[in-house]
């Protein structure tokens, strides 16, 4: 996983209005809708649910420590959501036994391995990693609007890459596996065999010669430059939950509608709404 950078987020909390439009003109839903359709969850409901719904955000310093910006950008993303949401007065223990003490409904946090939303009551989980390529798989099927029976060439099989890809299965997707460790794209076949529709995932060996092939992408890996800009054709749809982006600025000029990335919000949101029952 790659570790973000304070560059990377420092402006997440000033642009989440513009941010927000910008989903719904490419999705036809916001960032709370996306968040909803993923988890299948009635948004008008969640609605209701959420203002009452305290999550103390707690920073933590194990590791590489503390990344300047990340739990705030959390606590504004959740907040701008409609969550009753704060950062902890206190890091590490100190601050999870102080959202217990304050009865807080809800836990997010990160360490150098994983980020997560934990339920205080419910001890569910929200892992992020999980949750982004659940999120961003939803989208793809919005922008499609409806990828059901659709060709899907998932970018990187670890964990991001799996989860959209189960997604993508349940939605009704014929998914494809591409990742430059074949062993990788070939485990991930394996464990999909179960699911409906796993059996008939095809593994693309060569990802150049794949792209032309689809038009449908999800790019979920932590490489840059992952979909080469003469490699993007003009009917191609990309969701790409990858950090960093694996497409470049004038890849993205040409995409511009057509590409959905973020390295926090639509992640964020997912776990949230998925920690509220
Ligand atoms: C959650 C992000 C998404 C991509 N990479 C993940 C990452 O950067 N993880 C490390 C997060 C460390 C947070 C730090 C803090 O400020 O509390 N421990």
């Amino acid at each position: 996983m790659t570790r973000l950078k304070t560059s990377d987020i420092n402006d997440i909390s000033s642009r989440l209005e513009i941010y927000n439009q910008e989903v719904l003109s490419k999705t036809g839903r916001t960032l709370l809708g996306i968040a909803c359709h993923a988890c299948g969850k009635d948004e008008i409901q969640m609605r209701r649910q959420i203002e009452s719904f305290c999550i103390h955000v707690v920073p933590v310093t194990a590791g590489q420590g503390i990344i300047t910006d990340f739990c705030e950008t959390v606590t504004t993303i959740l907040q701008f959501l409609g969550f009753n949401a704060r950062v902890s007065d206190l890091p590490d223990t100190s601050g999870v036994a102080l959202a217990f003490e304050n009865k807080a409904d809800a836990i997010m946090m990160a360490d150098d391995r994983r980020f997560v939303g934990l339920n205080l009551n419910t001890r569910s989980v929200a892992d992020n990693s999980e949750v982004t390529g659940r999120v961003f798989a939803a989208a793809l099927d919005l922008m499609a609007k409806g990828i059901e029976n659709c060709k899907v060439l998932v970018l990187g099989c670890g964990p991001v890459g799996e989860a959209a890809s189960k997604t993508l299965l349940s939605l009704g997707a014929r998914v494809s596996l591409c990742d430059t460790h074949l062993l990788s794209a070939r485990f991930l076949k394996e464990r999909l065999s179960v699911y409906p529709g796993g059996n008939k995932i095809i593994i693309e060996e060569d990802i150049n010669t794949a792209l032309s092939n689809y038009g449908y992408v999800m790019e979920a890996t932590p490489s840059v430059n992952t979909i080469p800009d003469e490699f993007i054709s003009d009917h191609m749809l990309v969701t790409a939950p990858g950090v960093p982006l694996g497409i470049s600025k004038n890849g993205c000029q040409i995409l511009g509608n057509r590409l959905l990335h973020d390295k926090l919000e639509l992640g964020v949101a997912g776990m949230a709404i998925s920690l509220v029952l």
